[in-house]
C-alpha cells in the first residue's frame, strides 16, 4: 500500500536513530527500497506529464481546423514587420514631416507598395494585434482593450501555417494577457516579454526560458539580431513566416544611443486643428466636448502624460526612436538580398495602431480620428508585382491574416470578414470594399476618451459616440481632410448620416457587437488625474 508522506518522514527518522553494524544492512535494504519507490514515483509522474503534453499538443493541433488550398498557389516566405504607436505619414517618402529620413522604409515604398489608406478596427494595442493575429474584430476576438485576457479560445493565423509546413517565429511585444511572455500557439521560436517592456536592457522569455540583457542592450537592436540570426539558422528546405514586432516607437520614447539627439531643434509643423479648443472656435466647428475637456489631460497636448512637454522635443524623440525601427527593416532587406530568398519572400511593415501629435489638440490614439486610425502598411514582393505603388483603396488590420493565408496557397477561415490584398497588389482597379467600421471601448484608466463606433467611406466618416452627453460627428473627408468642421447637425446631410449610423449598427448586429463589455475594476484609475484616488 501506498504511504502517506508522513509516514516516509517517520521511516526515515527511524534509519536515522539505528546505529549498531547489523543494523545498517537493514538501513540500506530501506534505503533501496525507498530510492526504488522515489524512481517509480518519478517515472510514474514523467510518463503522466509526457501524456498530458501530448494529449495537450494533440487537442490544440485538432482544433485548428484544416484549411483549403488554393490551387495552383505556389508557398512563399512572409516577413511581417509590425512596430508600436507608428502613424500613418510619418515616413521620409510622404514628406510629412521635411526633416525625418527613413531611408529603408523609402526603399520599402519604392520597391514595393505604398498603402496610403490603411486602417486598424480599433486604434489600440493589444485589440489591434489581436485583430492582426486572429483576423476578427475586437468585440469578436474580444481582446477589447489592453487589460482584456486572452480567452484561450482563439485560433492564430501561425497555427495555419505551422498546420500547413512552415516554420515560424516571434521576436517582440505581444501584450496580449499583460504579464505573460510565454509562448503561445503558432511559433516555433518565441522571443517576447511581459506587456509593454523596455527599451534598455530587457528581459526576454526565449522559448519558455527567461534571459536578462545589460551592457545598454536595445531592444529594437536586439530582436532585429535575433530574428535575423534566426533566419539564418532555419531550415532552408521549409518555407517560413516571420512576425517581427517591435516595443517602438510606443511611450516613453527612448532612442537607441547612437540616434539621441540627432533631430533635436528641429520644428514641427502643428496640424491645422491644434488652436481650437485653445478658445470657444471649437464650439463654431461642433466639435464635441470631450475633444476640449482632452486637451488638458494625460492625452491632450497641455498636460500630456501629465507634465508640461514641449510638443517639438516629443517629436523628436518620438522620430528618433523610429530610426532603430528602420535600420532593423534596411537590416531585413539586406540579409534577404545577400543570403536569402529575395525576390519571393513577401515583407509587410505596418504599426498597431496611428497616432495624434496634436491634432484636435490631443496626442495618443484611441479616437477615430484619421491620424489615430489610419497606420503605415508597405508590401514588398518583387516576384508579385512592380515596386513603386500607391495604392489608395482601404485595407485593414483584419486583412493581415487572409493575405497572408493566401501567400501561403491558403484560403482564409470563412469566420475572418477581412480580405487577401495579393489581387489589389497585382490591379488596384479591382472592386474592393466600400467603407470601413470603427469601434473603441472606453477604458477605466483614461476616461478621457469615449467609446466610440463609426463608419468611414472615402467620401465621410461618421463618429458615433456611447455613454457621454456629447455630440455624434460626421465630416466630409474627401473636401476636409483634417476633419475641421463637424457636419452632423446640418439638415443637407441628414438623409447620409442616418443611412450611415443604420450600416454602423447592421455591422454591430451582424458580428453579434451589441454588447458592452463591463469589467470589474477595484483599483484607482492610472491616467486620470481628476479622479486619482476614486474607486
Ligand atoms: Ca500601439
Amino acid at each position: 500500500m501506498r504511504k502517506g508522506g508522513n509516514q516516509k518522514c517517520n521511516d526515515a527518522l527511524q534509519i536515522s536513530l539505528k546505529g549498531d553494524f547489523g543494523e545498517r544492512t537493514t538501513i540500506k535494504i530501506i534505503l533501496r527500497k525507498i530510492i526504488m519507490k522515489k524512481r517509480i514515483y518519478f517515472l510514474i509522474s514523467f510518463f503522466v506529464a509526457c501524456l498530458f503534453i501530448s494529449i495537450s499538443s494533440y487537442t490544440q493541433n485538432k482544433s485548428v481546423p484544416h484549411l483549403k488550398q488554393i490551387l495552383n498557389a505556389h508557398p512563399r516566405n512572409v516577413i511581417f514587420i509590425l512596430t508600436d504607436d507608428h502613424r500613418y505619414d510619418f515616413m521620409g517618402f510622404t514628406g510629412k514631416i521635411p526633416w525625418l529620413h527613413t531611408p529603408n522604409m523609402d526603399r520599402l515604398a519604392k520597391e514595393g507598395a505604398w498603402f496610403k489608406n490603411a486602417f486598424v478596427t480599433t486604434s489600440l494595442c493589444s485589440p489591434s494585434r489581436a485583430s492582426i493575429l486572429t483576423g476578427q474584430y475586437s468585440h469578436v476576438h474580444t481582446i477589447v482593450d489592453n487589460s482584456a485576457p486572452e480567452p484561450g479560445n482563439l485560433i492564430y493565423f501561425p497555427q495555419y501555417l505551422q498546420q500547413a509546413g512552415y516554420q515560424t517565429a516571434f521576436f517582440g511585444k505581444w501584450h496580449m494577457g499583460s504579464e505573460d511572455d510565454s509562448p503561445r500557439p503558432g511559433f516555433d521560436h518565441w522571443e517576447s516579454f511581459k506587456g509593454q517592456g523596455v527599451y534598455y536592457n530587457p528581459a526576454l522569455n526565449i522559448n519558455g526560458k527567461r534571459i536578462s540583457y545589460n551592457d545598454s542592450t536595445y531592444i529594437t537592436d536586439l530582436l532585429a539580431k535575433d530574428a535575423i540570426q534566426w533566419l539564418n539558422k532555419r531550415n532552408k528546405n521549409k518555407p517560413f513566416f516571420l512576425f517581427l514586432s517591435h516595443k517602438a516607437v510606443h511611450a516613453e520614447f527612448y532612442p537607441a544611443q547612437r540616434h539621441r539627439g540627432m533631430y533635436a531643434g528641429n520644428k514641427y509643423p502643428l496640424p491645422s486643428t491644434y488652436y481650437q479648443t485653445l478658445s470657444d472656435e471649437y464650439k463654431k466647428l461642433n466639435w464635441p466636448e470631450w475633444v476640449k475637456q482632452q486637451r488638458y489631460s494625460w492625452h491632450g497636448v497641455d498636460y500630456m502624460y501629465h507634465g508640461h512637454y514641449d510638443i517639438n522635443e516629443m517629436v523628436q524623440r518620438y522620430c528618433e526612436t523610429l530610426m532603430a525601427v528602420d535600420e532593423s527593416i534596411g537590416a531585413v532587406l539586406d540579409y534577404l538580398k545577400k543570403e536569402g530568398p529575395d525576390q519571393s519572400t513577401m515583407i509587410i511593415y505596418m504599426g498597431d495602431n496611428g497616432f495624434s501629435w496634436g491634432e484636435h489638440g490631443l496626442i495618443d490614439k484611441r479616437h477615430f480620428y484619421e491620424e489615430s486610425v489610419k497606420v503605415p502598411f508597405l508590401v514588398y514582393c518583387p516576384d508579385l508585382f512592380k515596386g513603386g505603388k500607391t495604392i489608395t483603396k482601404m485595407v485593414q488590420n483584419i486583412d493581415v491574416a487572409p493575405t497572408i493565408l493566401a501567400s501561403a496557397g491558403l484560403q482564409k477561415p470563412d469566420y475572418m470578414p477581412g480580405k487577401s490584398i495579393i489581387q489589389l497588389l497585382q490591379d488596384d482597379t479591382i472592386q474592393w470594399r466600400e467603407k470601413i467600421f470603427y469601434e473603441y471601448y472606453w477604458e477605466y484608466d483614461f476616461p478621457m476618451t469615449p467609446t466610440v463606433f463609426g463608419v468611414r467611406t472615402d467620401k465621410y466618416k461618421y463618429m458615433h459616440y456611447q455613454g457621454i452627453w456629447d455630440t455624434n460627428e460626421l465630416y466630409d473627408i474627401e473636401n476636409d481632410p483634417d476633419e475641421t468642421t463637424n457636419l452632423i447637425t446640418k439638415l443637407e446631410y441628414q438623409e447620409t448620416i442616418k443611412q450611415l449610423a443604420a450600416e454602423l449598427f447592421s455591422w454591430l448586429q451582424s458580428t453579434n457587437g451589441m454588447q458592452i463589455p463591463l469589467k470589474k475594476t477595484l483599483r484607482h484609475p492610472s491616467g486620470d488625474y481628476r479622479h486619482p484616488t476614486q474607486y
